[in-house]
């Protein structure tokens, strides 16, 4: 066995969960519909049938899985908050909803209790479906983020006193491609995926990615100018993006295919949110360069936001897989909203990218992992939290509760990584600060329903027990090894 690899003393590490994905209670204590509500209730179905109704039931269990928290030696908790819950109609001008305010201060108080950091997330998908139906959501740019920041404002005046850790936005790289480009994800809209009935992949994602972008902007200046100096918080974002390798490694087209992709991952956000003005630019060059006047300029006031709102404490890294990406020939096709690339896990000489997980997206890929550490903290230069990182074991899907709980595979990606991120730290000087696993517990995994477990609890959706799998004891127990061996070596 090799030797510990070490991580700083002061890491801090816990779970993540999402609002809709375990919440339940969705007519309760004066709850709002939000987009997910309705995507989950299509006919013909686009979740497998699955929706949120009662998912886990965490609104009247969160105790309970708290517990759970405090036996797993969680140092923190990442979970999202549901806007529809707070503000029904989700408006600037709509009314606050004080039972939902209610049921958060009893999450956080009780987190709080505990020991356990609160991290928040004001908004993991689940717009409240009354701003869809009043102007169209997110694809209204000047409405949405209007209502955003003040739907922002509302949390940090009421969970301000006791929540330090902010997160905007939870992956809109996922918010405006699944919802607006391929339709996967509610709101479903798409011009290329048959079971869809309005939209148009040609421009609604980048509409989207503005709205996106201009609202996580309000919120962190809102943070910053009215909250901080009291508050004296953290603000980030979480971004979702996998590293690309070029599928072939000796054609310069597809290492610069490999880096576009990442561009139109990553940069299309992280530019914008984080360094545009030091380059002197908005979004990635590459994607003004094939998008044309379908990517939505800047103003100059909107200019002067960003560049005010660029002060963040931290880049929130969701990081699951890796793929190949090789070059395209001929001219990119207008619904085309990955670079003119096409992805692969397998590479030219047919080596896999990782290993194979319960879900047909993900393969294990600890030394992209430390890659991507590496390049992201070296562009956008902000500490690093890895705000979710897990995945399903081959086959789970299919397990008993007591084959399901006997989780090695998950055991060896958490291993890998963690080793990842020590080597990112120590060798590649990134600077990175906790880490959370996705997720607490197996919960609704959107279009995928049910079936898809990425929990470290196992979750009998029946009788909604829970049982810890081995992952969850290990995580500890790896962690401590860890910090522990940075104390030794008093790095
Ligand atoms: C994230 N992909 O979504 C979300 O933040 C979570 O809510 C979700 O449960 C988790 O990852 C696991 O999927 C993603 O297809 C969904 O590449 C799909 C992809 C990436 C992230």
């Amino acid at each position: 066995m090799s030797p510990t690899k070490p991580l700083p003393a002061d890491f801090e590490w816990g779970f993540a969960t999402a609002a809709y994905q375990v919440e339940g209670a969705v007519e309760e204590d004066g709850r709002g519909k939000s987009i997910w509500d309705t995507f989950c209730h299509l006919e013909p179905t686009r979740t497998k049938g699955a929706n949120g109704d009662i998912a886990c039931d965490h609104y009247h269990r969160y105790e309970e899985d708290f517990d759970l928290l405090t036996k797993y030696g969680a140092k923190a908790y990442r979970f999202s908050l549901s806007w529809s819950r707070i503000i029904p109609l989700g408006g600037r001008d709509d009314p606050i909803n004080e039972a939902g305010i209610a049921f958060y201060n009893r999450l956080i108080d009780s987190l709080l209790r505990r020991g356990i950091t609160p991290w928040v997330t004001l908004y993991h998908w689940d717009l409240p479906q009354a701003l869809h139906d009043r102007y169209g959501g997110w694809l209204n740019v000047e409405e949405s983020q209007k209502d955003f920041e003040r739907y922002a404002r509302v949390c940090y005046e009421r969970f301000g006193d006791r929540v330090r850790d902010w997160i905007t936005l939870n992956e809109p790289w996922i918010v405006s491609v699944f919802g607006y480009a391929t339709g996967g994800n509610a709101p479903g809209r798409s011009s290329i995926n048959e079971a869809a009935t309005e939209g148009d992949t040609s421009t609604e994602p980048w509409i989207v990615g503005k709205a996106l972008i201009m609202s996580h902007a309000r919120a962190v200046e809102a943070y910053n100018k009215d909250f901080r100096p009291s508050q004296k918080g953290r603000i980030g974002v979480s971004l979702n993006g996998d590293y690309y390798e070029p599928w072939d490694s000796d054609d310069q087209l597809d290492k610069d295919a490999a880096q576009r992709r990442m561009e139109f991952h990553i940069g299309w956000f992280a530019e914008p949110m984080l360094v545009f003005s030091s380059l002197g630019e908005d979004y990635p060059r590459c994607m003004r360069d094939q998008l044309g006047d379908r990517l939505p300029q800047f103003s100059e006031q909107e200019l002067a936001l960003l560049r005010s709102a660029k002060e963040i404490d931290f880049y929130g890294m969701n990081y699951y897989t890796s793929q190949y990406a090789r070059h395209k020939t001929g001219s990119p096709s207008k619904t085309d909203y990955i670079g003119h690339v096409e992805t692969f896990q397998e590479n030219k000489q047919g080596v896999s990218i990782g290993e194979p997980s319960g879900v047909h997206w993900l393969r294990s890929t600890p030394q992209c992992f430390r890659k991507h550490l590496a390049r992201v903290y070296h562009r956008y230069k902000k500490p690093i939290y890895i705000t979710e990182n897990g995945c399903p074991c081959p086959g789970e899907d299919k397990m008993t509760r007591e084959e399901s709980v006997q989780d090695a595979y998950r055991v060896k990606y958490f291993q890998d990584h963690l080793d990842a991120i020590s080597q990112a730290v120590y060798e590649d000087s990134a600077v990175i600060s906790g880490y959370f696993a996705w997720s607490l517990m197996d919960n609704l995994e959107w279009s995928d329903g049910y079936g898809v477990r990425f929990g470290v609890t196992h979750m009998d959706y029946e009788t909604l027990e829970r049982t810890p799998k081995r992952s969850a004891l290990a995580l500890k127990q790896m962690f401590e090894a860890r910090m522990k061996a940075s104390r030794n070596t008093g790095s």
